[in-house]
């Protein structure tokens, strides 16, 4: 699905803003607001989760379903003969949606965008958009939650006989097997969005297949070739096509080469290698064929001579200006469809222990992150991403996890430009036993994972999927081989749907690691450890020499291993001569302690620690004002550890 774009074949509208809103029932909304206005809304705003937009309505401890809604008006006379979409960038969890008390369709899935075909639905004038959303989560659902809906976060006391009676009468609540707050709604951008109606580019895909002669420094190549992709579909795009023809250009030949091949119904794809500056460096024609499938593609390589390298910390993009085009009855060529898809050309691979980014051995900086911020919530928010990724640069950090799920796709671009690395992960997170025996949930992340790499497949900074976050892992039950089992099939599917075939990984919980067979079967072996915290807390001697103990079993593996999480809850402004748990030098001792083991291991690939920042948890027990282990505080103030942090990154070159 390609992100909308607005040129000389599309328009797109933005329906974010503030929009009419009502809190629902446990299970369901009443049918009638579907289709008239809300009554008595209060005012959200979109993007935006509603937990934290209003003090009157206890938001934060919401159970079940909302209902959002505005209406709209389009002008019809631009859109005539064009299909119209419209897209959800992401709502969480489970969503349907109306227009004009229409129901168009329903979506299940937190992260991850979705969209309804509305051309024969839309009025001219005003029309009337409703969509209802379920924060609910459950044994079923990604991310994991407690089914009891009325269980407690902390002690459970179930042996104290008023305990167990008042939990018979509590209110029933969204209890998360995992630690960050389940913040719902609207939190991505809302769009009505246009194509062409007859045939229009469905997607694109650009993939670097080959790089040759790559300079030393890795910013250049002699050649690169790319692998190019583009589905067309629509009403007339299943029109009878043969097998295309194509004709490579280089960068001495014009991308309006008149030597174009065309196929039989006329239809022909010409992409326009485009060099940052806006130059034409390559270039290529070529007719459509039928696949097996029954869908209408042109593919074939595109050679792009001299070519400038995406590398971490020098990014490099370039765009392929993808346009489809067929001979009128005049004989005249016209334009159909066009489309501006960003990529750069890297390679990412592991061999042995090394972690290769343009065949140079890659060393991550960074850490776990989450989409989190007051207000916001898990809102989209540009100006926060912006300075995010000034903070990533500050730090002389390289990369992060998305960790727990997929983030909204301006932060992709925004990597992208910026030179950052991600490790791209799926909502997968809180899974165990009863999970691998639900079919529902196989099925569910099986999408996700499709979802998340159909969407992320051309970002060059995405060089990772992480297709879990610490499920429970064999030697920890009794069936040695049920996760195994259960993620096999999903690592291969990983690799089954990326172009690029990127690396796929599962981030593992302190384990059993002798007896988990399923970590050291990843491309890359990613661990999150809390010697020093969770066990053998506060002891740093301790932490190192069990540390070094695992470290020396993941050695006898022979993959490259990295930490994609570590670290410790620190409250800033708590201080201490000798530095105990929570203090500001506690977190920063920490680290020095850990980072000096890892030093000494040369197939240690990458430090992502946990976490950027503070965050919002659900409330509980172990939580004040939620997670502290961010570096930087939850609005984004270094704590003595960040500085610690950016001097030793500032020594660590990306490339080892
Ligand atoms: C973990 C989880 C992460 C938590 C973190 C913690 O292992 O992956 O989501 O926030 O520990 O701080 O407990």
């Amino acid at each position: 699905m390609l992100y909308p774009q607005s040129n000389d074949s599309r328009i797109v509208f933005s329906l974010d803003g503030v929009w009419d809103f009502r809190t629902a029932g446990e299970d369901s909304y009443p049918a009638a607001w579907a289709g008239a206005p809300l009554p008595e809304p209060v005012p959200m705003a979109v993007p935006g989760s509603y937990n934290d937009q209003n003090d009157e309505l206890n938001l934060r401890a919401h159970y079940g379903w909302v209902v959002y809604q505005r209406s709209f008006a389009v002008p019809s006379r631009l859109m005539a003969g064009q299909r119209t979409m419209l897209r959800f960038d992401a709502t969480t969890h489970a969503a349907d949606v109306y227009v004009n008390g229409q129901l168009l369709g329903s979506h299940f899935g937190g992260f991850l965008p979705f969209e309804f075909d509305v051309t024969d639905v839309l009025r001219s004038g005003e029309n009337l958009l409703t969509v209802a959303v379920d924060n609910r989560i459950g044994s079923s659902t990604l991310p994991v939650g407690n089914d009891a809906g009325t269980a407690f976060m902390g002690s459970d006391n179930a042996n104290v006989p008023a305990v167990a009676e008042a939990k018979k009468h509590a209110r029933r609540q969204n209890l998360p097997n995992f630690d960050f707050f389940n913040f719902a709604g609207l939190n991505r951008h809302v769009e009505l969005y246009t194509t062409p109606a007859s045939a229009y580019i469905a997607d694109i895909t650009m993939t670097t297949t080959r790089l040759v002669d790559v300079a030393a420094d890795a910013r250049t190549a002699a050649s690169a070739v790319i692998a190019y992709d583009v589905t067309l579909d629509g009403t007339e795009s299943d029109d009878s096509v043969p097998p295309s023809e194509q004709t490579v250009m280089s960068m001495s030949d014009s991308a309006a080469s008149d030597n174009q091949a065309v196929t039989d119904n006329g239809r022909r794809v010409n992409i326009a290698i485009l060099d940052s500056a806006g130059t034409v460096v390559a270039g290529i024609t070529a007719g459509f064929s039928r696949e097996g499938d029954g869908s209408v593609k042109a593919s074939g390589d595109i050679v792009i001579e001299n070519a400038r390298l995406w590398n971490p910390g020098a990014a490099y993009l370039y765009t392929a200006v993808v346009t489809v085009s067929a001979d009128g009855p005049d004989d005249e060529s016209h334009i159909i469809d066009e489309y501006r898809q960003p990529f750069g050309i890297r390679s990412v691979e592991v061999s042995g222990t090394q972690f290769l980014i343009n065949g140079k051995p890659f060393y991550f900086k960074g850490f776990g992150k989450h989409e989190d911020s007051y207000f916001h919530g898990r809102g989209t928010d540009d100006v926060l991403n912006v300075k995010d990724v000034s903070l990533i640069h500050w730090l002389h950090a390289n990369s992060f996890r998305t960790s727990h799920y997929p983030y909204a796709e301006s932060m992709y671009d925004l990597c992208d430009r910026e030179g950052i690395v991600i490790i791209d992960e799926v909502p997968a997170v809180g899974m165990g036993w009863p999970q691998y025996a639900n079919p529902l949930v196989a099925e569910r992340h099986r999408e996700a994972i499709r979802d998340m790499i159909a969407r992320d497949k051309n970002h060059p900074c995405v060089v990772m999927w992480s297709i879990a976050n610490e499920p429970g892992l064999d030697g920890e039950g009794d069936r040695p081989r049920l996760a195994y089992d259960y993620f096999r099939p999903l690592y291969e599917l990983a690799h089954a749907c990326d172009p690029q075939n990127r690396p796929v990984t599962l981030v593992c919980c302190q384990n059993d690691y002798l007896s988990d067979i399923t970590e050291r079967t990843m491309d890359v072996v990613c661990i999150n450890r809390y010697y020093g915290w969770y066990n053998l807390s506060g002891d740093l001697d301790a932490a190192c020499y069990a540390l070094n103990i695992e470290l020396d079993f993941w050695e006898s593996i022979g993959k490259p291993v990295m930490f994609t999480e570590y670290g410790a809850d620190t409250i800033e402004g708590i201080h201490g001569t000798h530095g105990e748990m929570f203090s500001e030098e506690f977190q920063r001792d920490y680290y020095a302690r850990i980072n000096a083991e890892i030093d000494k291991r040369p197939w240690f690939v990458g430090e992502q620690l946990w976490n950027f920042a503070d965050f919002a948890t659900f409330q509980g027990i172990i939580r004040v004002e939620g997670n502290r282990k961010g570096i930087l505080t939850r609005d984004r103030q270094p704590k003595m550890a960040a500085h610690w942090l950016r001097e030793r990154w500032n020594g660590i070159p990306d490339y080892g």
